[in-house]
Parts: structure tokens; C-alpha cells; sequence
């Protein structure tokens, strides 16, 4: 008998060594983030807004197991005796620190045996037996779980009040100037996708936007802007909010974006234990959605809708097509964007030339998650892909969608059809915002 390798046995090749690559590549990025604090501070809860990070670690296994071995790989359970503690909608965050969680060793064995698990399933796994593992979908999935638990365990390390565990060199420098708005002209644009394997199912289907011309600022509004928005009285002007912002404003004493203190005649932001002087030049992080709309009401301008963000990301005049990313289609290296905990705090604007859109537009994936004018809401044709629980419960209302990644956010999490949600009071998530304007009758005739 002749053993013949075709190309398909390539691919397939191929792609379970991407799948495990991945994999490691986001365990490595875990264990950075719960072996950077004892157990002490694994098992705190440093807000109620957060889980204990021991609930995270196990939570990401958790999951890998429910997804990749019991269903994925049709095997016996690890643990199915926990299922129950690491369930998010079972338990409120305020309530898991008093739950009897795996203790920080046992969490790591636990992880180490369902990864050991995946890994021998992945060796015989032909990605063409279900919707589920087609094109690798599930490890995709789970990959971008486990990335996203790894952005929220960010986040808790820079609510902590215990002495500073992260360190990163900082960002890069600006290296042009950036112009302050740009106008985006009328027509379709394709939105969302059909074709990304790995995009989520609120990400889904591809479909025709018809948007009218538009403004949208060329980068995302900075410390200095909105340091401007604080000394004209911005927080003390029921003009610029909403009612439901103004309401919020009142109850939580908002004066200033979260982790910010006056400092002489200007500010100093806290970033992840170590006080320093805010830089105007920086976007600014760490705004809820209603302090984003305040501002932008008081700039005389309005947050983008998220398909105007989209729009400003993906489409190009040039051939009609919606990219992946701005710059193209190609993953982002190290010169389009700040992403992936690379950096602990958002690059000064201008820093990131190589990533911006054809129009002109910057800084649109990572840096900070912008906060989009539009509610979380299901594509025309949306179906929920696997489980109603990612997107399709948090549809309504009640949610803002916030768009492009952070600096915390890794390349596996984000691309230009990405959907992040979230209330609009929250600005614990490393959020900010741009802002948008209809087009003057004047820009629109050119
Ligand atoms: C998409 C970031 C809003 O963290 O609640 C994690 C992602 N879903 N586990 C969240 C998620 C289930 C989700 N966000
Ligand atoms: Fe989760």
C-alpha cells in the first residue's frame, strides 16, 4: 500500500499547528497574568466589578473543557464537579470571591490536564465532521475566550491597590502629524463577514450599509481634548449629557475619567500601581459611554454609529471591498498597532502611521476600545453560532457596542468586524472614544 500526503493533508497539517501555536501563545499570556501576584491576591476581589483572577484562570479551563473535550472531543469529563462554580451566568461577579473556588494550584493542574487533552484530540482532528470544528472554528473560539478573560484579568491588575506586578517598555513615539478629522464620502459598504473563519457569530452575516457622507476624527480623542471638556465645566453642564448620563454623573460623583487625580494645575493618571503626569497627546482611557457622549455633544459633534466606525476601518475607495484590518488583510505586526499588552498604556496619537485606513483615519485597532453611538443588536440574518450565551442574550438596549481593541486586547480578539459590548456606566475596561459629525452640505460637493 502507498501512503500518498495530498495537499489537503497539508492544510490540515497546517492548520492544527497554527490551533496549538495559538493556543500556547494565549496560555503563555495567562500564566504571565496570575503568576505576577501571590495567591493572596489571586483569590482577593479587588472590585466587585471583577472576579477574584483565580475565578478566571479557572473559568478559561473550564470552558476549554465544556467546548474542546466534551463536545469537540466527545471525551469523559475532567472535572464536570465545578461546572457549576465557573457557569457566568449562574454567578454574579460581586458574589464569586465566597464561592469554594479551585485554589490557585489546583486551578493550574486543572488547566494543565484539559490543555494536555486538547492537544491529543487536535493530533486527529480532521476540521470537517461539524459546523463546530470546520476550519478550526471551536479552537478559534476558545483562543479568543481565553484572550478576552486574559484582557478582563488585565483590567482587574489595574484596579488592584497592592504594589505594581506588570511592567512593559512604553509605547512608541509619534511619528506623524495627524490631521484632525476626515470625511468619509456617501455609499455601501459592506459590513461584518461570511467568510472570516474564526469571526463570532455576532460578527455575522456580510451585509450591504447604505451610510450618507460623514465626518469622523482622524484618531481618537485625547488626554489634552478632554482635559479641555474637564476645564470648561464639562461634569457640571446638564447641556452636554444625557438624562441617563447626567443621572450617573450625580450618583457615582464623576469628575474626571476612573484612575485620574488632580496633580498641581493638571492631572496624573494611575496606570497599573505607578502614578504619572497625563499626557495630553495620549487617547484618553478609561470613559464610560456617557462620558464619551457628554464630550463629543460638547465638541459639537456625536459619537460614530458602528457602522460609521466600520466604514472608516475597513472600506477602500480603491477597489470597493471591505480589508480585514485597515491597513489590509494581512495579522498586524508590531508597527500597525498597540495591541496585546505589549505597552500598559494607550501610544500617543501619530505613533502608529503604517496602521491606518486608506481614508486616512488612525489608531482604529488598539490603543483604547472606542465606544460606538449604536445599541448591541443582531445583523439582518444573524444566527446564534454555537450558544445563545456569547452574543444573542446581550442583545437590546441595554448595551453599547465598542469597537477596535485596546492595548490590551491580543491580535486573535479583534479585527475590524469585532463586536465588544458592554453597559454604559463601565469604564474599568481600558475604554475611550472619536467622535463624528454629519457632513456640510459644503464637504459633501467637495
Ligand atoms: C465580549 C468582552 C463582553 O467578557 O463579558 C467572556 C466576552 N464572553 N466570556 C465578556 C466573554 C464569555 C465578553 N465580552
Ligand atoms: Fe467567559
Amino acid at each position: 500500500m502507498t501512503e500518498t500526503t495530498t495537499t489537503a493533508d497539508l492544510d490540515v497539517a497546517r492548520l492544527r499547528d497554527r490551533i496549538a501555536a495559538e493556543l500556547d501563545r494565549t496560555r503563555a499570556r495567562t500564566v504571565l497574568l496570575t503568576s505576577a501576584v501571590d495567591d493572596d491576591e489571586l483569590t482577593r476581589q479587588h472590585s466587585p466589578l471583577m472576579s477574584p483572577l483565580v475565578w478566571d484562570l479557572a473559568h478559561v479551563g473550564n470552558q476549554e473543557e465544556l467546548w474542546l473535550v466534551r463536545d469537540v472531543g466527545g471525551r469523559e469529563p475532567v472535572r464536570c464537579d465545578i461546572d457549576e462554580l465557573y457557569d457566568a451566568f449562574k454567578q454574579p461577579r460581586r458574589d464569586r470571591p465566597r464561592l469554594p473556588l479551585l485554589a490557585p494550584t489546583e486551578a493550574r493542574a486543572y488547566l494543565g490536564t484539559v490543555r494536555d487533552k486538547v492537544l491529543d484530540l487536535l493530533d486527529g482532528i480532521r476540521f470537517t465532521d461539524r459546523p463546530l470544528v470546520t476550519d478550526g472554528f471551536a479552537f478559534g473560539m476558545i483562543v479568543q475566550h481565553e484572550q478576552q478573560h486574559d484582557e478582563t484579568m488585565l483590567a482587574t491588575h489595574q484596579l488592584r491597590a497592592g504594589a505594581p506586578a506588570l511592567t512593559a517598555p512604553p509605547p512608541p513615539q509619534p511619528r506623524v502629524r495627524v490631521a484632525d478629522e476626515v470625511l468619509v464620502p456617501a455609499g455601501p459598504f459592506t459590513m461584518g463577514t461570511s467568510t472570516d473563519a474564526w469571526a463570532l457569530d455576532n460578527e455575522r452575516p456580510a451585509h450591504r450599509v447604505d451610510l450618507p457622507a460623514y465626518v469622523i476624527d482622524a484618531a481618537p480623542v485625547t488626554n489634552g481634548a478632554y482635559r479641555a471638556f474637564i476645564a470648561d465645566g464639562g461634569y457640571d453642564d446638564p447641556r452636554w449629557w444625557s438624562e441617563a448620563g447626567w443621572q450617573h454623573r450625580h450618583e457615582a460623583g464623576l469628575t474626571a475619567p476612573l484612575h485620574w487625580r488632580p496633580d498641581g494645575s493638571g492631572w496624573a493618571y494611575r496606570r497599573f500601581g505607578r502614578w504619572s503626569p497625563v499626557r495630553d497627546d495620549e487617547p484618553v482611557v478609561h470613559v464610560s459611554f456617557h462620558e464619551a457622549q457628554a464630550y463629543a455633544t460638547w465638541a459639537g459633534k456625536r459619537l460614530p454609529t458602528e457602522a460609521e466606525w466600520e466604514k472608516a476601518a475597513r472600506w477602500d475607495p480603491a477597489t470597493g471591498r471591505s480589508r480585514r484590518w485597515p491597513w489590509g488583510d494581512a495579522d498586524p505586526t508590531t508597527e500597525h498597532a498597540n495591541l496585546g499588552q505589549r505597552h500598559l498604556w494607550p501610544a500617543p496619537v501619530g505613533a502608529y502611521p503604517a496602521g491606518a485606513s486608506p481614508l486616512g483615519v488612525h489608531q482604529l485597532i488598539g490603543d483604547v476600545w472606542e465606544w460606538t453611538a449604536s445599541t448591541f443588536r443582531g445583523y439582518p440574518g444573524f444566527a446564534a453560532f454555537p450558544y445563545q450565551e456569547y452574543s444573542q442574550v446581550f442583545f437590546g438596549p441595554d448595551h453599547r457596542v465598542l469597537r477596535g481593541g485596546s492595548f490590551g486586547t491580543d491580535r486573535a480578539a479583534c479585527r475590524g468586524t469585532f463586536r465588544n459590548w458592554d453597559y454604559p456606566i463601565r469604564r474599568q475596561i481600558f475604554s475611550g472614544f472619536r467622535c463624528a459629525r454629519d457632513a456640510t452640505d459644503a464637504e459633501v460637493r467637495g
